[in-house]
């Protein structure tokens, strides 16, 4: 089949290259939301557009689940501070622990509960067809750079995102009654920021630090 994508002017790429950087560099993890309605009809444009993300023999391993309602927020929430007050009270080294300070962190996750709807993303250990099971290739790689894809578009359409990581996460598909072939692979709590919300103050590394050109 063939394929021509927009070609453009070199001075043109140039441009757009700045302008994707100025806006990407915008993007910053947000931990409070405001309850401010979100057109859940963009969501799902999002949700589509990571789906677009290449991925091992094309298998596309992903599920990505939104949720709203408040009572499987509920479970989650309860869920994912049981584990995490375990994991604030134990199970986390000291150095992660002081690598965290600056975040604020700790086993209270409200965000599940209160931010407008969460993106539950699942990836797909295994495919399922009428002979039984699949073998999926390169899932983290392929769900990694489809999450990716939908933090860059929920960023886009000017929402904010967190990437949680509560652990374990097998509640997840337990809650959402997800097939055994899924395992939940990030929760992402979207909206748009509180009126009074922060942000730490980090530096992202410089190019010469992370680009080395041979
Ligand atoms: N999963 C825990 C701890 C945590 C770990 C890292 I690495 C972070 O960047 C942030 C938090 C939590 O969600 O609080």
């Amino acid at each position: 089949m063939k394929y021509s994508p927009i070609r453009y002017s070199q001075e043109e790429m140039l441009k757009r290259s700045e302008a994707f950087l100025n806006k990407m560099q915008n993007r910053r993890s947000v931990r409070h939301f405001s309850s401010d309605e979100v057109p859940i009809e963009a969501v799902r444009n999002c949700i589509a557009a990571a789906g677009t993300a290449p991925s091992g023999a094309h298998k596309q391993p992903w599920t990505f689940c939104i949720v709203t309602d408040p009572e499987i927020r509920k479970k989650i929430r309860a869920a994912a501070e049981e584990e995490e007050y375990k994991n604030y009270h134990g199970r986390m080294s000291e150095e992660w622990m002081k690598d965290l300070e600056p975040f604020g962190t700790d086993h209270i996750k409200p965000f599940i509960e209160n931010a407008p709807g969460l993106i539950i993303v699942f990836r797909h250990a295994y495919g399922t067809d009428e002979s039984g099971r699949t073998t999926n290739y390169y899932v983290n790689e392929s769900v990694g750079i489809a999450v990716g894809m939908l933090l860059t578009a929920l960023h886009e359409i000017g929402l904010v995102a967190l990437t949680h990581t509560p652990s374990p996460m097998k509640f997840l598909a337990e809650i959402l009654n997800r097939p055994d072939n899924e395992r939940a692979y990030l929760n992402i709590p979207f909206g748009f920021p509180a009126d009074n919300c922060e942000v730490p103050n980090l530096n992202r590394k410089i190019l010469p630090e992370i680009l080395k050109e041979y």
